[in-house]
C-alpha cells in the first residue's frame, strides 16, 4: 500500500522520544517511567515533561518545534478550549517527521478523538476508562516487561484509591510532597520529580523503595514524606474532632470541614477508619453518610454503609457521582455550624438519598 510506504518514509528517521505526562500523581509519573523504558528498548533518546492542564498552550507550541521525534502523551485528556492550538502544534511536529501516540483514561469528546485520529503519520490514540493511564501504557508499549507490570499495578492501586499496596500509598505522598514543595519555591515541577522518575524507569519500585525497612531509599525524601504525613494527620484529627453529627431518616450523617492542603479523598479515607475514630473518641463510629466541606464551599460525599446513596444526596447540592462517592457544591460560607444546620435541614426534607436495603 502506497500509504504505508509513505508513512514509513516519514517516520523512519525517528531518533528520539518525548514523553508528556501528568505531573499531579503517581499515575502520570509511572506512565512516564513506562514510556522511558520503552524508549530504552528502542534505542531512542529520551526527554520527559511533566505538566498539568493550565500549561497546554506552552507545551503544544513547544511540540511544534520537535523533529523526528516520537511524542507520547499519557494521563492527560484534551483541553477542548484550545483544541485548535493543540492541533496546530501537533500538525507542525508531524510535518517535521514526528509521530503521535496518545494514551489516556479521561473523558474525551468525539470532536477531539476525530481531530487526533485525522493527523498524519498514523497517530495512535487509546482512551479507556476501565484502566489508569499507566496500565494503558503498559499494555500498549511494554506488555512483557516485569518492571512496567509492577509500575502499572502501583499506579492502579493509587488511581483507583484502593490503598492496598503500602509502597503505592507512600509514592503518592512522595509525589505530593515533591510537587507542593516545588510549587511553593516556584521551581519547575518536572525538574523536581526527575530523580524519582529516572529511578523508577531504571529499576521500578526497587529503585526508590526498600521493601525490608518499608522506607524510601532516599533518606531525605523519607523524612519529608514522614513530616508531610504527620502534618496531614494532625490537620485531619483536628478537623474530625470538630465534626457535626445528626441522625436523619435513621442514618448517622456527619459533616467535617476539610483543612487547607488536603483533599476530600484524604479526609474521606481518614474518617472512614474506625480505628482512627475510636482513638479520637471511643464512642465515635463510622458515619453512614460523611460530607466534607472544603474552604471554597465544595462538598464531598462518602458513605460508610450500603443504605445510603451519595449521588442522590449530592444531587440536592447541585452535584452528582456514584452511590459510594459523589461531589456537590454548597457555596462560600463563614459560619461552619450554620452551614451544618442548613445541610441537615435539606437532608431531612428529602429522603431520596436513603436506599431501601
Ligand atoms: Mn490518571
Amino acid at each position: 500500500m502506497p500509504d504505508e510506504r509513505e508513512s514509513e518514509q516519514n517516520t523512519k528517521r525517528i531518533t528520539s522520544l518525548l514523553s508528556i505526562s501528568h505531573d499531579k500523581d503517581v499515575d502520570g509519573l509511572n506512565a512516564a517511567a513506562i514510556v522511558w523504558r520503552y524508549a530504552k528498548t528502542k534505542g531512542l533518546d529520551f526527554k520527559a515533561i511533566l505538566t498539568d492542564y493550565g500549561s497546554f498552550e506552552q507545551i503544544f507550541s513547544m511540540i511544534g518545534n520537535q523533529r523526528d521525534t516520537l511524542i507520547v502523551i499519557t494521563d492527560l485528556g484534551m483541553d477542548d478550549a484550545i483544541i485548535e492550538m493543540v492541533q496546530a502544534g501537533l500538525e507542525r511536529a508531524i510535518s517535521q517527521g514526528c509521530r503521535i501516540v496518545w494514551l489516556d483514561h479521561h473523558q474525551w469528546h468525539d470532536r477531539s478523538i476525530k481531530m487526533v485520529l485525522s493527523l498524519g503519520n498514523k497517530p495512535v490514540l487509546k482512551v479507556n476508562h476501565d484502566f489508569c493511564a499507566s496500565e494503558i501504557a503498559h499494555k500498549v508499549l511494554m506488555p512483557r516487561d516485569e518492571v512496567c507490570t509492577e509500575l502499572a499495578r502501583i499506579a492502579h492501586d493509587t488511581d483507583f484509591n484502593l490503598r492496598e499496596i503500602e509502597a503505592a500509598t507512600a509514592l503518592t505522598d512522595a509525589v505530593s510532597v515533591i510537587r507542593f514543595g516545588a510549587i511553593d519555591r516556584k521551581e519547575d515541577v518536572t525538574d523536581a520529580l526527575y530523580v524519582l522518575l529516572e529511578k523508577l524507569a531504571e529499576s521500578g519500585m526497587d529503585g526508590v523503595w526498600d521493601k525490608n525497612t518499608h522506607r524510601f531509599k532516599d533518606t531525605l525524601l523519607d523524612k519529608r514524606v514522614d513530616n508531610y504525613r504527620k502534618e496531614k494527620t494532625k490537620k485531619m484529627r483536628k478537623a474530625l474532632a470538630g465534626h457535626h453529627d445528626q441522625i436523619i431518616h435513621g442514618k448517622l450523617v456527619r459533616i467535617v470541614e476539610i483543612p487547607s492542603g488536603l483533599t476530600s479523598t484524604d479526609m474521606g479515607t481518614y474518617a472512614s477508619d474506625s480505628g482512627i475514630l475510636s482513638s479520637i473518641d471511643p464512642e465515635l463510629r463510622v458515619a453512614d453518610l460523611l460530607l466534607s466541606l472544603s474552604q471554597g464551599g465544595m462538598l464531598g460525599f462518602r458513605r460508610g454503609s450500603d443504605g445510603v446513596l451519595c449521588n442522590a444526596a449530592a444531587k440536592l447540592f447541585n452535584g452528582g457521582g456514584h452511590p459510594y462517592a459523589a461531589g456537590g457544591e454548597y457555596g462560600l460560607y463563614e459560619d461552619f455550624s450554620a452551614v451544618c444546620d442548613d445541610i441537615f435541614l435539606t437532608l431531612t426534607k428529602n429522603n431520596s438519598w436513603v436506599s431501601e436495603n
